[in-house]
């Protein structure tokens, strides 16, 4: 088998460690990591006064590691730039929060290079280069100009958004040309992958047949290939000491009611605003209800040098004052909101002591959170999932609640179906929702994005790269 070398923007903590503020793309490469052998690589978080190319090499946790240290203008320009100014939130459908500007550009191409001449020294001639995420899009076209011939696959874990947004960013098809220096790029679902095919055919005429598509010159293989989680290891920590003991305070703390339990990155494209605003609205239709449950939300902050997210931090924090404000009681607040990350058994346990799991992005890739909530519900008693119609996940979940997060009244009524939803027809939707948490997981994942990319012919050459 080749060695597989994972590149992505961040090298983080595998897995045991909390990764609130990380997202869920760390322990899903670890895991894959373990299994084949090879490097994983990227920016270690580190800043440096003057860029060298020196190459940390580490082994933690049965991984080998390789990081690089950038500049401050690198990470304000490329992480906090192009990358989170522009692409994040165009990519989410939310032109209206995307910064364009030509220093961003410059810092994202400069990066993308130094990714690439930092990388190819240790690059060997049958390795299989699994590239992740917007931050690095152009960088098999780097990779290629200095002559790297292996085969290289692209997986995007965001949306790709839909033409008449995607053309809106200055040198977009400059862009999308990168794209075709991959042998594979692997999209969440088809629905981005759809919105990828729309692009091609209305910009640049490039019919798709068979799963493959010509277009400035190069052939690549696209395809769908949804993330999953590790279930049993998930299971699992639903089940352990350390969740038993986080149960039991729960339990605690409880006191008969019955929980809702949200998790998610502090970002605006996960909908925390309207989920509060929906679930004020559930308190005020149901004044009969509302000390029967709370909301729990975990919210780790993430990205908080960019001004998009100073000021949904803001907002939530007026919103959750404002709503337990009006409704708390002496012995009852509505909304318990925790800024900080927690475990991952500590989380497994969360999930479980909660009657309803709530998703309501406004746009993802593809939500992990969805999973591992049914991942660690007890089959005997399991919990309803409420799920955006607008995340990637939904399109596997089909037996959640699905709502759409845009409507307060979706939300409130989602929520009361949930709680009075009989214990046989929780379990029913669970069964069906558990069965595919089980076979697509992040195993299935990575083995079939690898696979494809392995089978894949060699490219010929990398000609027009010389
Ligand atoms: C991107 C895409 C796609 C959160 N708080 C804590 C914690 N988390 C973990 C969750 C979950 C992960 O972070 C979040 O993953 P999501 O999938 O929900 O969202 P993103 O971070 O936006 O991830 C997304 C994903 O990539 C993978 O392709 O699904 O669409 O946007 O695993 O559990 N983990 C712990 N404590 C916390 O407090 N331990």
């Amino acid at each position: 088998m080749s060695r597989l070398i994972v590149v992505s923007n961040r090298v983080t903590a595998p897995s045991g460690q909390p990764v609130g503020g990380q997202g869920g793309l760390s322990v899903a490469l670890a895991e894959a990591l373990r299994e084949y052998g090879g490097l994983w690589f990227g920016w270690s978080g580190q800043s440096t006064a003057e860029f060298t190319g020196h190459l940390n090499l580490a082994r933690t946790d049965g991984i080998t590691t390789a990081t690089i240290d950038l500049e401050e203008q690198d990470i304000h320009e490329y992480y906090h730039g192009y990358a989170n100014r522009t692409l994040w939130p165009l990519f989410h459908y939310r032109i209206d929060l995307t910064e364009y500007d030509r220093t961003f550009d410059a810092g994202y191409a400069r990066v993308n290079q130094r990714f690439a001449d930092t990388l190819v020294p240790i690059i060997e001639p049958d390795d299989v280069i699994w590239v992740h995420d917007y931050h690095l899009i152009p960088l098999a076209m780097e990779l290629r100009k200095r002559g790297i011939t292996n085969r290289i696959g692209f997986f995007l874990h965001i949306p790709w958004p839909p033409p008449r947004l995607l053309t809106t960013l200055p040198h977009h098809q400059a862009l999308v040309a990168t794209l075709f220096d991959y042998d594979l790029v692997g999209f969440q679902t088809g629905e981005w992958l759809e919105a990828f095919q729309d692009y091609l055919a209305r910009e640049v005429a490039a019919p798709v047949e068979d799963g493959s598509v010509t277009a400035f010159g190069k052939t690549i293989r696209i395809g769908a290939f949804p993330i999953g989680i590790d279930t049993a290891a998930f299971q699992t920590a639903a089940e352990s000491p350390a969740a038993l003991a986080t149960r039991a305070r729960i339990a605690a703390s409880i006191d008969g009611r019955q929980m809702i339990i949200g998790v998610d990155r502090l970002d605006y494209s996960k909908g925390l605003e309207e989920r509060f605003l929906g679930y004020e609205r559930f308190l005020a239709d149901n004044p009969d209800l509302c000390q029967q449950v709370f909301l729990l939300q975990i919210a780790p902050p993430t990205r908080g040098d960019i001004g998009s997210y100073q000021e949904i931090r803001s907002k939530l924090d007026t919103l959750s004052g404002r709503i337990n404000g009006a409704y708390a009681e002496i012995d009852w607040v509505p909304i318990r909101y925790v800024n900080r990350g927690y475990g991952r058994h500590e989380l497994a346990a969360i999930y479980r002591s909660a009657r309803i799991g709530i998703v309501t992005p406004l746009r993802d890739g593809m939500n992990l959170v969805a999973k591992e909530y049914v991942a660690a519900q007890d089959p005997a008693d399991p919990g309803v999932l409420i799920l955006s119609k607008f995340a990637g996940a939904a399109l596997q979940l089909p037996e959640a609640l699905l709502i759409n997060p845009y409507s307060q009244e979706e939300i409130a009524d989602a929520i009361k179906v949930g709680l009075a939803m009989p214990l046989e027809e929780r379990q029913r939707r669970w069964t069906r929702m558990i069965e595919g948490v089980v076979t697509d997981d992040v195993v299935k994942w990575r083995t079939d994005f690898v696979t494809t990319l392995e089978q894949l012919p060699l490219r010929a050459d990398t000609a027009g790269h010389a």
